[in-house]
């Protein structure tokens, strides 16, 4: 979608920057926090800046806490497949769900909310597992002609992951900027896989 002289319409997607995923929050990815200075820097070179945030309600079909007998780690078998349990995070309207403290929020264009149906986990940014719930972001994207479509945020392993092969299958460029971004590292390959995962769909990784 390249328009006259070539030109490129840059967009970035800042994923899941929240309180519950910074240290100290309820399912803190390591250093999280780090990817916020970062953000902050690259800002200016996208006219396109938009947000994810993961928004559950309670009782959440992810919540380890809303299956009686099961434990964060646990597995249970849900319509749309096999869903890996969590602590409580990203609750609507908690402090946990707020973009973490120094995100230049004022920037972000638009946000879009996601995991918000209780009975289905959203880690991508535009669609749910099911593939049946449509956040609106890649009809924002396409309306506002990006063309390429840089991704920083949280979890790597998570909602980055989804959302950049979601974006791919889109139609997008799509790059990962790793310094925007950290993993949850569950297994301690689990980010290195993701990133071989994603260059694999054709996506860049710098
Ligand atoms: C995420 C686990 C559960 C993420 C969201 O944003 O990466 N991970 N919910
Ligand atoms: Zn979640």
């Amino acid at each position: 979608m390249l328009g006259l002289f070539g030109s490129k319409t840059k967009a970035l997607i800042i994923v899941d920057v929240q309180n519950d995923f910074a240290p100290g929050g309820a399912l803190a990815v390591p250093k999280g926090d780090e990817v916020v200075p970062f953000i902050n820097s690259v800002l200016g070179e996208y006219k396109i800046v938009v947000a994810t945030k993961d928004w559950h309600p309670k009782n959440h079909c992810s919540f380890a806490s809303t299956h009686p007998g099961k434990k964060v780690g646990d597995r249970v078998d849900l319509e749309d497949g096999s869903q890996l349990l969590w602590p409580d995070h990203c609750v609507q309207g908690s402090p946990g769900a707020e973009f973490v403290k120094g995100l230049d929020a004022g920037k972000i264009q638009k946000t879009f909310q996601k995991g918000i149906d209780p009975d289905i986990d959203s880690y991508s940014g535009l669609f749910d597992n099911g593939f049946k719930r449509d956040t609106g972001l890649a009809k924002y994207l396409k309306d506002n002609k990006a063309s390429e479509v840089a991704i920083v945020g949280l979890a790597t392993d998570y909602t980055v992951k989804f959302t950049a092969l979601d974006c791919k299958k889109q139609g997008f460029n799509v790059t990962v900027l790793r310094k925007g971004c950290r993993a949850l590292n569950i297994k301690p390959d689990d980010e290195e896989k993701a990133l071989a995962e994603m260059r694999a769909a054709g996506v860049t990784v710098k």
